[in-house]
């Protein structure tokens, strides 16, 4: 059975608690914090020393990326079929990665945001936040008139799911567009997604 290391405030343990939900398969799941994932042993078999992370049989996997297309693929779900929608994933899934997650995740704004008030950087925090805004645009504008990212929903959604409902409802975008408001309601909606937000503790910021 596959064991599914999860840290309960971890918006990238998020993504893999929807995806686990939505593909409703069987697993095993032991909880960690910042001690654990920041160990010695966790480290070895883990090392990036981050969660979400996973064994399956011999397999150690961590990247809530990389668990999104082994989960999806071993269990032919959640990858659009036809060339053009599978490229449309594809295209979110990096757009994830190589944009959102720099800008807000936890090198990012919410990083920055969750230090101690003395040592934030509020330059940074600025620029992050105008950067947050133009990532925002073009999540809408490459969203376009589709219900999801890739016409059909897949795992690009739930990869995107966590850093821009995070960005929404904490108010980053100053006007974020409609459509991308419309999907997150769509996402917030799903019975995988509600059921994994009852069990996620959002990290605080620290005063
Ligand atoms: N790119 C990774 C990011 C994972 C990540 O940053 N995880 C955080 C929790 S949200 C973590 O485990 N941080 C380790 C630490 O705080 O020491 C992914 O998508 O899984």
């Amino acid at each position: 059975m596959i064991v599914y290391y999860d840290w309960n405030t971890s918006p990238n343990c998020l993504k893999t608690k929807i995806l686990l939900n939505e593909l409703g398969i069987p697993y095993e799941q032991r909880n960690v914090d910042a001690a654990t994932v920041r160990g010695p042993d966790y480290r070895a078999k883990f090392p990036t020393g981050q969660s979400p992370a996973l064994e399956d049989g011999p397999l150690r996997l961590a990247e809530s990326g990389a668990i999104a297309y082994h989960l999806a693929e071993k269990h032919g779900a959640l990858m659009p079929k036809e060339p053009n929608r599978r490229a449309l994933m594809f295209q979110a899934m990096a757009l994830e990665a190589a944009l959102v997650a720099p800008t807000t995740g936890g090198q990012g704004l919410f990083g920055e945001l969750y230090k101690p008030e003395p040592q934030r950087n509020l330059p940074r925090i600025a620029e992050l936040r105008k950067r947050a805004q133009w990532v925002a645009e073009v999540l809408g504008a490459v969203l376009g008139e589709r219900t999801y990212f890739a016409e059909e929903f897949s795992i690009a959604d739930i990869q995107l799911y966590a850093a821009v409902a995070k960005s929404l409802e904490e108010g980053v975008s100053e006007t974020p567009p409609k459509n991308l408001v419309a999907w997150h309601a769509r996402m917030s909606d799903r019975p995988s997604v509600a059921q994994a937000r009852e069990q996620y503790v959002p990290y605080q910021r620290k005063k």
